[in-house]
């Protein structure tokens, strides 16, 4: 109760606040995206998790107001950096809570209205856990998303309890290859060959992938040479502040 008391405040008293990673093509070394990564400067407590407060969030249907001022500030960010480079992205991660609610295609369609922003420039991720939970209800929305011309990414990809053959129910542009895997691909051999599925799997349904997590030169290379040429991670950046990621990758 006290916490979600506090989280409550927190949205009307601007302790809300989004960083962003950077999403890199490494075949061009350019900027492509960056996902929006929520944080909680709570004023006794410091920077709070989101691990430690989306649970709560969504247990309470406070993610509701919280995620659509996520999709607001994201998007009036993305408005300011497309101004000198029209083609990045923004990645909004959004929770299965979000999709029960009726309006969620129209709060979205009027966000990128009020920015004038080109739906293809926003992307939505959520995890296979996520849809499943709800999945008739998710899936039906995803698709409206999708015919808006908004792109879909499917998070934490490989970890989740769907089976393969969902994939084809999902209409999803992205696969992002969960940091778990990228972690050890060097030394591990069934994560590398794991990897290496995700990447042959996302290439023959005609999907992008993104591979999360890269902290290192060696698996950069990995991945390159398996034809994975999306990447987040520490070698690039940790999640920043908007001023930030712009000084060192935007013009
Ligand atoms: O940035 P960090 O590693 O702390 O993020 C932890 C988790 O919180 C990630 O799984 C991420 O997807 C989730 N998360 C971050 N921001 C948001 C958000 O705005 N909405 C939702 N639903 N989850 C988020
Ligand atoms: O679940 P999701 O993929 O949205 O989680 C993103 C989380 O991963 C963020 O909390 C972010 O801080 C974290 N993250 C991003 N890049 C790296 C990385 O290279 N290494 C590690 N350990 N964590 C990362
Ligand atoms: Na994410
Ligand atoms: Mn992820």
């Amino acid at each position: 109760i006290k916490l979600e008391n506090a989280l409550y405040k927190a949205l009307d008293q601007d302790e809300l606040e989004i960083y962003y990673q950077p999403q890199i093509d490494s075949k061009t070394d350019t900027i492509i995206g960056a996902e929006a990564l929520l944080r909680w400067n709570h004023p006794t407590e410091g920077m709070v998790s989101p691990v430690n407060f989306i649970p709560i969030a969504e247990e309470t249907g406070l993610i509701v107001p919280i995620g659509k001022w996520v999709l607001e500030n994201a998007c009036k960010q993305l408005k300011g950096w497309q101004q000198n480079n029209p083609e990045m992205s923004v990645s909004v991660n959004l929770s299965g809570r979000q999709f029960e609610e009726d309006d969620l295609v129209s709060m979205i369609k009027g966000i990128l209205e009020e920015q004038e922003l080109a739906p293809e420039f926003l992307h939505i991720e959520l995890t296979e856990n996520q849809i499943i939970k709800n999945s008739k209800v998710t899936i039906k929305k995803m698709k409206q998303l999708k015919k808006l011309g908004v792109h879909i990414s499917i998070d934490d990809f490989g970890t989740g309890y769907s089976s393969l053959g969902y994939l084809k129910n999902f209409p999803i542009d992205f696969l992002k290859i969960d940091r778990s895997f990228i972690q050890d691909i060097i030394t591990d051999e069934d994560n590398a060959a794991i990897t290496n599925t995700i990447i042959t799997l996302a290439k023959n349904l005609n999907l992008q992938v993104i591979a999360e997590g890269v902290e290192t030169l060696e698996q950069l290379e990995f991945l390159k040479s398996k034809d994975c040429f999306i990447m987040q991670g520490y070698y690039f950046s940790r999640p920043v502040v908007a001023e930030e990621l712009a000084k060192k990758y935007l013009n």
